[in-house]
């Protein structure tokens, strides 16, 4: 296999320059600010690209692009990079959340501190010429409550910190239990509502999300403790900016931190003009050490995913581990063969499909099942679909998805049951892995049976009576087509109902042998479909 070719589009640490060089399936170029064409041009070069938040990745400068596989943000926002766009084209958007943590903690503590002792303005008023030692008068931290709103890696680092200078620290968070709280010595409470009146200093360590966008606001300013300090190193906005100055001017809020704004650059805003407010151009990870340990996680990120398929810190589909990847496999394989079955079978356009996992299979990431089930159904209509888009795509079309999940088993220790609607024609068949890694197609319509499902497959329905299948046999033989495996199921466990035959070809039917087999008395319906060869798995499965 050759070699992954990876774009270097705004400048790193050089240890992650450096983990390029010593890996020998990686190559790559430095192509530093780009924009435009040249952008567009070069994202086609590479198989991944590694950015900070210089570059922008828009919809127009994927557009068309056929290589691209892989984005990684160094650090944290991913503001710059077009992640629906990216998904549409089957690329990962992946960032480095754990490599700022440290230093993101730290600057929440200087600020803090910095609030606490008036740093900015003192150091102002002296080198201005006065020696004032009567406006400059601060608060001790010891002894104070300090709020955390948002209590994951780094809101953890500011707690372990607080305790350290004999804060109370208040914590709450989402996805935090009362006995962590209890063990990591802070105190739980179970809405960030209950932080507001307890604390007098508050930092926040949450994404955007809908929930934390203005969660200090107009309309619960007065819920403060009188006095409070208020910190913001993570996402401008939780606090409302128009909110603060108010609570400012009143004196709700003794002082305003913040290092992040909701619109940035932010060279301009009335909390600039006021007292006790500190700000900083967004340097929370601004460290010699945030910039290379995210450098060092970032081209790690490219590395595993080109070199094992893994996707971690993903932020536009969902993680998958080497571990993972290489249990599921086979069950992938029995999905997206499934979805190419089912959507040749149909043969019309589709408007839902359901998906049924049964026995262990229920208890996988059903998922990406489903999503390699979604890049079969769509292959042979749209190109470029893979497990990142595949879903997305079928959606955009106005597919229905419904997936449906049961421990319990049926004759299989796992099966896949797939339903495809469309028209007025609905087609149904469920696989299973047979051994390690043999797909099996073990149900189609209403007939069990068990059957390969690859190379050149020929589906025919007909009445359950003597001397049908010697006829298609013989017919095949004429035309010096071999058949390599054959299968035959029944509607009831007698004979005289419908039947249906599913042959494997050594080669493609021809249109004549086809038409010989329609018109033989008794088969009522003949498909003739295309799937991988065995042991044929597409390049996502590899
Ligand atoms: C929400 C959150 C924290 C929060 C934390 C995480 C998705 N999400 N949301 C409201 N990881 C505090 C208040």
């Amino acid at each position: 296999m050759g070699k992954f070719r990876i774009g270097v589009l705004d400048s790193i640490a050089p240890e992650g320059i450096a983990m390029m060089q010593a890996e020998p399936s990686c190559e790559f170029e430095e192509r530093i600010g780009l924009k435009g064409a040249e952008l567009r041009a070069a994202l086609n070069e590479f198989d991944g690209v590694i950015i900070r938040s210089g570059v922008k990745i828009t919809a127009e400068s994927l557009e068309g692009n056929k290589r691209l596989k892989a984005i990684v943000r160094a650090g944290v926002g991913t503001d710059n990079i077009d992640k629906d766009a990216s998904t549409r084209l089957g690329i990962v958007v992946m960032n480095t959340p754990a490599g700022n943590t440290l230093s993101t903690a730290e600057h929440a503590f200087a600020l803090m501190m910095a609030l606490s002792r008036s740093i900015a303005p003192a150091h102002q008023s002296l080198v201005n010429g006065k020696w004032d030692r009567k406006t400059f008068m601060g608060t001790q931290l010891a002894d104070k409550t300090l709020g955390v709103i948002g209590f994951g890696r780094i809101g953890r680092e500011v707690a372990l910190r607080a305790l350290a200078f004999d804060m109370r620290v208040v914590a709450y968070d989402p996805f935090l239990t009362e006995e962590q709280a209890t063990k990591l010595g802070v105190e739980y409470v179970a809405t960030a509502a209950e932080v507001l009146p307890k604390c007098d200093y508050i930092t926040v360590h949450t994404p955007m999300t809908p929930e934390t966008k203005y969660l200090v606001n107009r309309n619960n300013l007065s819920q403060l403790k009188p006095g409070v300090r208020l910190i913001n190193c993570a996402r401008g906005g939780i606090y409302e900016e128009a909110a603060l100055v108010e609570g400012l001017k009143s004196g709700q809020i003794a002082g305003v931190a913040l290092d992040v704004f909701e619109e940035e650059p932010c060279t301009d805003s009335p909390l600039f003009q006021m007292n006790n407010v500190v700000c900083t151009p967004h340097l929370g990870a601004s460290t010699e050490e945030a910039q290379t340990q995210v450098a060092i996680e970032g081209i790690q990120l490219l590395i595993n995913f080109f070199k094992t398929g893994e996707i971690r810190h993903s932020v536009n589909v969902s993680a998958l581990d080497p571990k993972t990847l290489d249990a599921m496999r086979s069950h992938l394989n029995v999905a997206y063969r499934l979805g190419m079955l089912l959507s040749q079978w149909h043969g019309g356009s589709v408007s839902k499909c359901q998906l049924t996992y049964r026995g262990e299979v229920a208890d996988k990431d059903t998922k990406l099942l489903t999503s390699a089930f979604c890049v079969g159904l769509l292959e042979r209509a749209i190109s470029d679909v893979n497990i990142i888009n595949a879903e997305m795509l079928l959606r955009e079309r106005g597919i229905e998805l419904q997936e449906f999940r049961s421990r319990e088993t049926s004759a299989f220790s796992s099966s896949i049951a797939a339903v495809v609607v469309g028209g007025d024609r609905s087609v149904n068949a469920s696989g299973t892995v047979f051994g390690h890694n043999m797909p099996r197609l073990v149900t189609l319509g209403d007939y069990r049976l068990e059957a390969y499902i690859d190379g050149n497959m020929l589906i025919f329905t007909h009445r359950d009576v003597p001397g049908i299948i010697g006829k298609v046999g013989t017919i095949f033989g004429k035309h010096s087509i071999n058949i390599a495996q054959m299968s035959v199921g029944r509607d009831s466990d007698h004979a005289g109902g419908h039947a249906i035959g599913v042959l494997n070809l050594d080669s493609q039917p021809t249109a004549a042998a086809i038409k010989e087999i329609s018109s033989i008395e008794g088969i009522e319906t003949v498909h003739c479909l295309t799937l991988p060869l065995a042991g044929s798995l597409p390049t996502w499965l590899q």
